[in-house]
């Protein structure tokens, strides 16, 4: 059967824009930085809705859209989300990390303790659909998960900071914990814990360097 086609809504910049767009955009970008020290003032629901709306533009397998974003600014839960991901941090700082992984984090400076789970405003978890549930509650197939919610959680990480916020990319370990505390059907798995706010006043980053170009880029021209 074929599919119902509409136009493509596309205007074409003129060729001279293009080259002034694109380096724009990556020094817009190349400012971006993963933060964890974050103010405590509030942000409202309306712009992690519009945030949320943005990622779920991202392309995904067969257009599935297999992911679901928990936003979350009720203290309460926050607060058990801390507990529950500080319970897991112990165990990977005090033993459960091998060395090579904790000198890796190193650089980082991270450690156990994550206050920021519970002074950002809002805790934004992403969630992947290992398979959808049908109107009828049969499975639905769902097809490149991983790289789909991968996209969409850039999309999310590039609104954030085009919005004038930041954000951190937390991965705590394991986090089960998620599921429960949030009440997510079983078809769901926690994948990233997006803190999300403004900076604390005098925020530090550490001294990061991204790759060249030329580490991350193999051009075949003719
Ligand atoms: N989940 C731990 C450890 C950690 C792991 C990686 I890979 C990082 O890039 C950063 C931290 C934590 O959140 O501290």
């Amino acid at each position: 059967m074929k599919p119902a086609l509409i136009p493509l809504r596309y205007e074409k910049p003129v060729e001279a824009d293009v080259a002034e767009r694109a380096r724009r955009f990556y020094e817009v970008m190349n400012r971006r930085r993963t933060v964890r020290e974050f103010s405590p003032e509030p942000v409202p629901a309306a712009v992690i809705e519009d945030l949320v709306r943005a990622a779920s533009t991202a392309p995904s397998g067969a257009h599935r859209q297999p992911w679901t974003f928990v936003a979350v600014s009720d203290p309460e839960i926050k607060r058990r989300i801390r507990i529950a991901a500080e319970r897991e941090e112990h165990e990977n700082y005090g033993g459960r990390m091998p060395d090579e992984w904790l000198r890796a984090l190193e650089p980082l400076g991270t450690d156990e303790h994550k206050p920021f789970l519970e002074i950002a405003p809002w805790l934004v978890v992403l969630f992947r659909q290992n398979y959808g549930v049908g109107p009828d509650g049969g499975q639905v197939r769902h097809y490149y998960v991983a790289e789909s919610v991968g996209i969409a959680a850039g999309l999310f990480l590039t609104a954030v900071h085009q919005a004038g916020l930041v954000a951190l990319t937390h991965t705590p370990s394991p986090m089960g914990f998620l599921r429960k505390i949030l009440e997510r059907p079983a078809n769901e798995t926690a994948c990233l814990l997006i803190p999300v706010g403004y900076p604390a006043s005098g925020a530090q980053v550490p001294d990061l360097r991204r790759k060249p170009l030329d580490d991350v880029l193999i051009l075949r021209e003719p």
